[in-house]
Protein backbone atom coordinates (compact mmCIF):
# COMPACT_ATOMS: atom_id res chain seq x y z
CA UNK A 1 0.00 0.00 0.00
CA UNK A 2 1.36 3.49 -0.55
CA UNK A 3 0.59 6.75 1.26
CA UNK A 4 -0.71 10.23 -0.58
CA UNK A 5 0.00 13.54 0.25
CA UNK A 6 -2.68 16.32 -0.44
CA UNK A 7 -0.49 19.95 -0.54
CA UNK A 8 -2.82 23.17 -0.92
CA UNK A 9 -5.82 20.32 0.42
CA UNK A 10 -8.34 23.86 1.85
CA UNK A 11 -8.27 25.39 -1.44
CA UNK A 12 -10.54 24.90 -4.29
CA UNK A 13 -9.34 22.24 -6.42
CA UNK A 14 -7.43 20.88 -3.06
CA UNK A 15 -11.45 20.16 -2.34
CA UNK A 16 -12.33 19.02 -5.71
CA UNK A 17 -9.30 16.75 -4.99
CA UNK A 18 -10.89 15.35 -1.81
CA UNK A 19 -14.12 14.92 -3.73
CA UNK A 20 -12.85 12.83 -6.61
CA UNK A 21 -11.09 10.54 -3.78
CA UNK A 22 -14.52 10.32 -1.70
CA UNK A 23 -16.04 9.20 -5.10
CA UNK A 24 -13.98 6.09 -5.89
CA UNK A 25 -14.98 2.80 -5.03
CA UNK A 26 -11.41 1.79 -3.96
CA UNK A 27 -8.84 3.36 -3.61
CA UNK A 28 -4.63 2.11 -3.19
CA UNK A 29 -3.93 4.64 -0.11
CA UNK A 30 -2.97 3.37 3.17
CA UNK A 31 -2.73 6.60 4.60
CA UNK A 32 -3.91 10.37 3.27
CA UNK A 33 -2.50 13.33 4.28
CA UNK A 34 -3.51 16.85 4.17
CA UNK A 35 -1.47 19.69 3.88
CA UNK A 36 -1.89 23.16 3.67
CA UNK A 37 -0.81 26.77 5.07
CA UNK A 38 -0.29 27.06 8.91
CA UNK A 39 -3.59 29.09 8.51
CA UNK A 40 -5.63 26.19 7.22
CA UNK A 41 -3.64 23.48 10.00
CA UNK A 42 -5.71 22.16 12.33
CA UNK A 43 -8.67 21.74 10.48
CA UNK A 44 -10.74 18.81 10.05
CA UNK A 45 -11.82 17.54 6.44
CA UNK A 46 -13.96 14.19 6.01
CA UNK A 47 -12.13 11.80 3.73
CA UNK A 48 -13.58 8.68 2.86
CA UNK A 49 -15.79 8.78 6.15
CA UNK A 50 -12.73 9.91 8.65
CA UNK A 51 -12.24 12.88 9.74
CA UNK A 52 -8.59 13.77 9.17
CA UNK A 53 -6.67 17.01 10.69
CA UNK A 54 -4.76 19.29 8.14
CA UNK A 55 -1.34 19.41 8.63
CA UNK A 56 0.83 22.45 8.32
CA UNK A 57 3.31 22.71 5.18
CA UNK A 58 6.69 21.61 6.96
CA UNK A 59 9.67 19.68 5.42
CA UNK A 60 8.75 16.20 8.46
CA UNK A 61 5.02 16.58 6.39
CA UNK A 62 5.91 14.83 3.80
CA UNK A 63 8.07 11.60 5.69
CA UNK A 64 6.69 8.93 5.04
CA UNK A 65 4.49 10.02 2.08
CA UNK A 66 5.13 8.31 -1.22
CA UNK A 67 3.39 10.59 -3.71
CA UNK A 68 2.49 14.18 -2.96
CA UNK A 69 0.23 15.99 -5.07
CA UNK A 70 0.51 19.69 -5.16
CA UNK A 71 -2.22 22.60 -5.84
CA UNK A 72 -0.47 25.62 -4.39
CA UNK A 73 0.89 29.01 -6.00
CA UNK A 74 4.11 28.67 -8.32
CA UNK A 75 6.40 30.33 -5.81
CA UNK A 76 5.10 27.59 -3.35
CA UNK A 77 5.42 24.92 -5.03
CA UNK A 78 8.83 25.82 -6.73
CA UNK A 79 10.07 25.92 -2.89
CA UNK A 80 8.46 22.69 -1.00
CA UNK A 81 7.99 19.78 -4.29
CA UNK A 82 11.77 19.76 -4.12
CA UNK A 83 11.34 19.00 -0.12
CA UNK A 84 8.94 16.44 -0.89
CA UNK A 85 11.03 14.47 -2.89
CA UNK A 86 13.94 14.93 -0.67
CA UNK A 87 11.90 13.49 2.57
CA UNK A 88 11.26 10.66 -0.12
CA UNK A 89 7.83 11.32 -2.42
CA UNK A 90 7.07 11.73 -5.44
CA UNK A 91 5.83 15.31 -6.50
CA UNK A 92 2.78 15.65 -8.71
CA UNK A 93 2.46 19.52 -9.12
CA UNK A 94 -0.30 21.43 -10.90
CA UNK A 95 1.52 24.96 -10.75
CA UNK A 96 3.64 26.09 -13.54
CA UNK A 97 6.59 26.34 -11.91
CA UNK A 98 7.62 22.86 -13.56
CA UNK A 99 5.85 22.29 -16.67
CA UNK A 100 8.65 23.23 -18.48
CA UNK A 101 11.77 21.71 -16.85
CA UNK A 102 12.77 19.22 -19.72
CA UNK A 103 13.82 16.84 -16.45
CA UNK A 104 9.86 17.10 -15.45
CA UNK A 105 7.26 14.93 -16.96
CA UNK A 106 3.79 16.83 -18.11
CA UNK A 107 1.45 14.40 -18.18
CA UNK A 108 -2.46 13.61 -19.54
CA UNK A 109 -2.60 10.24 -19.08
CA UNK A 110 -4.85 8.78 -21.94
CA UNK A 111 -1.82 10.95 -23.74
CA UNK A 112 1.57 10.24 -22.76
CA UNK A 113 1.33 8.37 -19.29
CA UNK A 114 4.28 6.71 -20.29
CA UNK A 115 6.20 9.76 -19.74
CA UNK A 116 5.17 9.99 -15.99
CA UNK A 117 7.88 6.88 -15.75
CA UNK A 118 10.84 8.94 -16.57
CA UNK A 119 11.31 11.82 -13.75
CA UNK A 120 15.00 12.93 -12.98
CA UNK A 121 14.02 15.34 -10.57
CA UNK A 122 11.30 13.17 -8.83
CA UNK A 123 8.51 15.52 -10.12
CA UNK A 124 5.56 15.24 -12.50
CA UNK A 125 3.47 18.26 -13.78
CA UNK A 126 0.03 18.59 -14.08
CA UNK A 127 -0.84 21.12 -16.87
CA UNK A 128 -2.59 24.24 -17.16
CA UNK A 129 -6.20 23.58 -17.21
CA UNK A 130 -6.76 25.68 -20.79
CA UNK A 131 -4.51 23.60 -22.17
CA UNK A 132 -5.69 19.96 -20.73
CA UNK A 133 -9.42 20.94 -21.59
CA UNK A 134 -8.80 19.95 -25.08
CA UNK A 135 -5.69 17.09 -24.68
CA UNK A 136 -7.95 14.14 -24.38
CA UNK A 137 -9.63 14.88 -27.73
CA UNK A 138 -6.62 16.33 -29.22
CA UNK A 139 -4.45 13.67 -28.47
CA UNK A 140 -6.76 11.22 -29.76
CA UNK A 141 -6.85 12.63 -33.24
CA UNK A 142 -3.37 12.97 -32.96
CA UNK A 143 -2.75 9.42 -32.96
CA UNK A 144 -4.94 8.69 -35.58
CA UNK A 145 -4.21 10.98 -38.22
CA UNK A 146 -0.82 13.15 -37.25
CA UNK A 147 -1.63 16.48 -35.76
CA UNK A 148 0.13 19.54 -37.78
CA UNK A 149 -1.02 22.68 -36.69
CA UNK A 150 -3.11 24.05 -33.92
CA UNK A 151 -5.25 27.44 -33.95
CA UNK A 152 -7.63 27.37 -30.91
CA UNK A 153 -10.05 30.18 -29.15
CA UNK A 154 -10.49 29.55 -25.41
CA UNK A 155 -13.66 30.51 -23.49
CA UNK A 156 -12.44 30.37 -19.62
CA UNK A 157 -14.25 30.36 -16.47
CA UNK A 158 -13.89 32.64 -13.84
CA UNK A 159 -12.88 30.02 -11.64
CA UNK A 160 -9.83 29.64 -13.56
CA UNK A 161 -8.69 32.63 -11.34
CA UNK A 162 -8.98 30.98 -8.67
CA UNK A 163 -11.78 31.85 -5.21
CA UNK A 164 -11.11 35.76 -6.12
CA UNK A 165 -12.39 34.95 -10.15
CA UNK A 166 -15.68 33.23 -8.99
CA UNK A 167 -16.20 35.83 -6.37
CA UNK A 168 -15.82 38.68 -8.39
CA UNK A 169 -18.44 37.00 -10.93
CA UNK A 170 -20.85 36.59 -8.55
CA UNK A 171 -21.07 39.91 -7.66
CA UNK A 172 -20.89 41.56 -10.83
CA UNK A 173 -23.95 38.66 -11.60
CA UNK A 174 -25.68 39.88 -8.50
CA UNK A 175 -25.14 43.80 -9.62
CA UNK A 176 -26.95 43.13 -12.97
CA UNK A 177 -29.54 40.67 -12.07
CA UNK A 178 -33.20 42.13 -12.80
CA UNK A 179 -31.79 45.52 -13.65
CA UNK A 180 -32.64 47.25 -16.64
CA UNK A 181 -29.04 47.43 -17.49
CA UNK A 182 -28.33 49.94 -20.51
CA UNK A 183 -27.05 48.92 -24.07
CA UNK A 184 -24.67 52.08 -24.37
CA UNK A 185 -20.57 52.11 -24.05
CA UNK A 186 -19.90 51.85 -20.28
CA UNK A 187 -23.70 51.23 -18.95
CA UNK A 188 -22.71 47.85 -17.70
CA UNK A 189 -19.26 49.27 -15.69
CA UNK A 190 -21.72 51.99 -14.46
CA UNK A 191 -24.00 49.44 -13.03
CA UNK A 192 -21.56 47.48 -11.70
CA UNK A 193 -19.98 50.88 -10.23
CA UNK A 194 -23.50 51.60 -9.04
CA UNK A 195 -23.52 48.30 -6.72
CA UNK A 196 -20.30 49.58 -5.31
CA UNK A 197 -18.21 47.07 -6.73
CA UNK A 198 -14.65 48.51 -7.23
CA UNK A 199 -12.65 48.86 -10.86
CA UNK A 200 -9.60 46.70 -9.75
CA UNK A 201 -11.02 43.42 -11.21
CA UNK A 202 -9.09 39.54 -11.41
CA UNK A 203 -10.42 40.22 -15.29
CA UNK A 204 -9.16 43.90 -16.57
CA UNK A 205 -12.78 44.58 -17.29
CA UNK A 206 -16.47 43.68 -16.44
CA UNK A 207 -17.29 40.06 -16.70
CA UNK A 208 -21.16 39.82 -16.41
CA UNK A 209 -22.49 40.88 -19.92
CA UNK A 210 -19.18 40.62 -21.33
CA UNK A 211 -16.46 38.42 -22.81
CA UNK A 212 -12.67 39.44 -22.07
CA UNK A 213 -10.00 39.03 -24.45
CA UNK A 214 -7.08 38.38 -21.91
CA UNK A 215 -6.34 35.74 -19.62
CA UNK A 216 -3.26 35.11 -17.80
CA UNK A 217 -0.65 38.05 -17.41
CA UNK A 218 0.68 40.20 -20.23
CA UNK A 219 4.05 38.84 -21.52
CA UNK A 220 6.38 39.95 -25.08
CA UNK A 221 4.43 40.52 -28.34
CA UNK A 222 1.11 41.32 -26.73
CA UNK A 223 0.44 37.58 -26.29
CA UNK A 224 -0.49 36.56 -22.58
CA UNK A 225 0.36 33.78 -20.09
CA UNK A 226 -2.82 31.67 -20.86
CA UNK A 227 -1.70 31.51 -24.65
CA UNK A 228 2.13 30.95 -24.55
CA UNK A 229 0.75 27.99 -21.82
CA UNK A 230 -1.68 26.53 -24.40
CA UNK A 231 1.32 26.38 -27.10
CA UNK A 232 4.27 25.27 -25.47
CA UNK A 233 2.24 22.56 -23.04
CA UNK A 234 0.13 21.30 -26.19
CA UNK A 235 4.06 20.65 -27.82
CA UNK A 236 5.03 18.91 -24.75
CA UNK A 237 2.56 16.90 -23.69
CA UNK A 238 2.14 15.76 -27.76
CA UNK A 239 6.12 15.13 -28.33
CA UNK A 240 5.44 17.65 -31.08
CA UNK A 241 8.13 20.74 -30.42
CA UNK A 242 7.18 22.24 -34.04
CA UNK A 243 4.01 22.01 -33.76
CA UNK A 244 2.89 25.27 -34.77
CA UNK A 245 0.49 26.65 -32.42
CA UNK A 246 -1.76 29.54 -32.30
CA UNK A 247 -4.09 30.83 -29.25
CA UNK A 248 -6.56 33.53 -28.10
CA UNK A 249 -7.42 33.21 -24.57
CA UNK A 250 -10.63 34.80 -23.75
CA UNK A 251 -12.88 35.03 -19.91
CA UNK A 252 -16.43 34.32 -19.97
CA UNK A 253 -19.09 34.96 -17.71
CA UNK A 254 -19.34 31.12 -16.70
CA UNK A 255 -18.44 30.10 -13.33
CA UNK A 256 -16.67 26.86 -13.94
CA UNK A 257 -15.99 25.10 -16.86
CA UNK A 258 -13.60 26.12 -19.86
CA UNK A 259 -14.24 25.53 -23.69
CA UNK A 260 -12.00 25.98 -26.71
CA UNK A 261 -13.15 26.44 -30.59
CA UNK A 262 -10.34 23.88 -32.21
CA UNK A 263 -9.04 24.51 -35.77
CA UNK A 264 -6.41 21.47 -36.07
CA UNK A 265 -4.70 20.83 -39.50
CA UNK A 266 -3.50 16.96 -39.52
CA UNK A 267 -1.29 15.60 -42.25
CA UNK A 268 -3.81 14.53 -44.78
CA UNK A 269 -7.52 14.44 -45.13
CA UNK A 270 -9.77 13.99 -42.03
CA UNK A 271 -13.64 13.34 -42.44
CA UNK A 272 -16.42 14.12 -39.52
CA UNK A 273 -17.54 10.34 -39.58
CA UNK A 274 -13.96 9.21 -38.94
CA UNK A 275 -13.36 11.72 -36.46
CA UNK A 276 -16.53 10.56 -34.29
CA UNK A 277 -15.05 7.11 -34.05
CA UNK A 278 -12.11 8.45 -32.92
CA UNK A 279 -13.67 10.20 -30.28
CA UNK A 280 -16.71 7.52 -29.34
CA UNK A 281 -13.75 5.03 -28.88
CA UNK A 282 -11.77 7.33 -26.82
CA UNK A 283 -13.07 6.65 -23.10
CA UNK A 284 -12.41 10.14 -21.64
CA UNK A 285 -14.94 11.68 -24.13
CA UNK A 286 -18.29 12.30 -24.35
CA UNK A 287 -19.39 12.89 -28.17
CA UNK A 288 -22.48 15.32 -28.38
CA UNK A 289 -22.72 16.09 -31.82
CA UNK A 290 -26.25 16.52 -33.29
CA UNK A 291 -26.32 19.96 -34.01
CA UNK A 292 -30.03 19.58 -35.85
CA UNK A 293 -31.92 18.24 -32.60
CA UNK A 294 -29.52 21.80 -30.67
CA UNK A 295 -27.55 18.88 -29.20
CA UNK A 296 -23.70 20.24 -28.50
CA UNK A 297 -21.58 20.60 -25.22
CA UNK A 298 -21.85 23.92 -22.90
CA UNK A 299 -20.08 24.21 -19.93
CA UNK A 300 -23.95 24.41 -18.24
CA UNK A 301 -24.19 20.71 -19.06
CA UNK A 302 -20.38 19.93 -18.56
CA UNK A 303 -19.86 21.10 -15.06
CA UNK A 304 -19.08 19.10 -12.56
CA UNK A 305 -18.48 15.87 -15.28
CA UNK A 306 -14.69 13.91 -15.23
CA UNK A 307 -15.39 13.41 -19.13
CA UNK A 308 -14.21 16.21 -21.99
CA UNK A 309 -17.57 16.61 -24.01
CA UNK A 310 -16.54 16.91 -27.99
CA UNK A 311 -18.98 18.27 -30.59
CA UNK A 312 -19.76 20.84 -33.48
CA UNK A 313 -17.63 18.52 -35.16
CA UNK A 314 -16.61 19.63 -39.04
CA UNK A 315 -14.54 19.65 -41.84
CA UNK A 316 -13.22 23.08 -42.42
CA UNK A 317 -14.87 23.65 -45.79
CA UNK A 318 -11.78 25.21 -47.35
CA UNK A 319 -8.97 23.07 -45.54
CA UNK A 320 -9.09 19.80 -46.30
CA UNK A 321 -6.87 18.44 -43.85
CA UNK A 322 -8.33 20.54 -41.14
CA UNK A 323 -11.08 19.58 -38.64
CA UNK A 324 -13.09 22.28 -36.52
CA UNK A 325 -14.95 21.05 -33.34
CA UNK A 326 -15.86 22.08 -29.91
CA UNK A 327 -14.73 21.17 -26.64
CA UNK A 328 -15.62 21.84 -23.38
CA UNK A 329 -13.42 20.11 -19.58
CA UNK A 330 -14.91 21.03 -16.27
CA UNK A 331 -11.28 23.16 -15.47
CA UNK A 332 -11.39 22.11 -11.77
CA UNK A 333 -11.82 18.65 -12.87
CA UNK A 334 -10.00 17.47 -15.03
CA UNK A 335 -8.55 20.15 -15.78
CA UNK A 336 -6.62 20.13 -12.74
CA UNK A 337 -7.94 18.12 -9.28
CA UNK A 338 -8.62 14.79 -11.78
CA UNK A 339 -5.63 14.77 -14.33
CA UNK A 340 -3.42 15.18 -11.14
CA UNK A 341 -5.40 12.31 -9.52
CA UNK A 342 -5.04 10.43 -12.55
CA UNK A 343 -1.48 10.91 -12.67
CA UNK A 344 -0.88 9.68 -8.73
CA UNK A 345 -3.05 6.75 -9.81
CA UNK A 346 -0.82 6.11 -12.75
CA UNK A 347 2.39 6.25 -10.73
CA UNK A 348 1.25 3.56 -7.92
CA UNK A 349 -0.06 0.85 -10.65
CA UNK A 350 3.78 0.95 -12.00
C1 LIG B 1 -7.11 30.32 -15.97
N1 LIG B 1 -5.97 28.40 -16.89
O1 LIG B 1 -8.17 29.91 -16.44
C2 LIG B 1 -5.89 29.43 -15.86
C3 LIG B 1 -5.75 28.91 -14.47
O2 LIG B 1 -1.19 27.67 -15.09
O3 LIG B 1 -2.36 26.38 -13.82
C4 LIG B 1 -4.62 27.93 -14.26
C5 LIG B 1 -3.25 28.53 -14.36
C6 LIG B 1 -2.19 27.45 -14.41
O4 LIG B 1 -6.99 31.47 -15.54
Amino acid sequence: MTTLAIVGATGAVGTVMIDIINARETVPWSEIRLIASPRSAGKRLTVRGREIEVVALAPEAFDGIDIAMFDVPDEISAEWAPVAVSRGAIAVDNSGAFRMDPEVPLVVPEVNAEAAHTRPKGIVANPNCTTLSMMAALGALHRAFGLRELVVASYQAASGAGQDGIDRLRAELAAVAGKDVGNRRGDVAEALAAAGLSEDTPFGAPLALNVVPFAGSPKADGWTSEELKVRNESRKILDLPELKVSATCVRVPVITTHSLAVHATFAGPVDVATAHQVFAAQPSIVLVDEPEAKRFPTPADVVGEDPTYVGRVRQALDFPDTLDFFVCGDNLRKGAALNTYEIAEELVRS
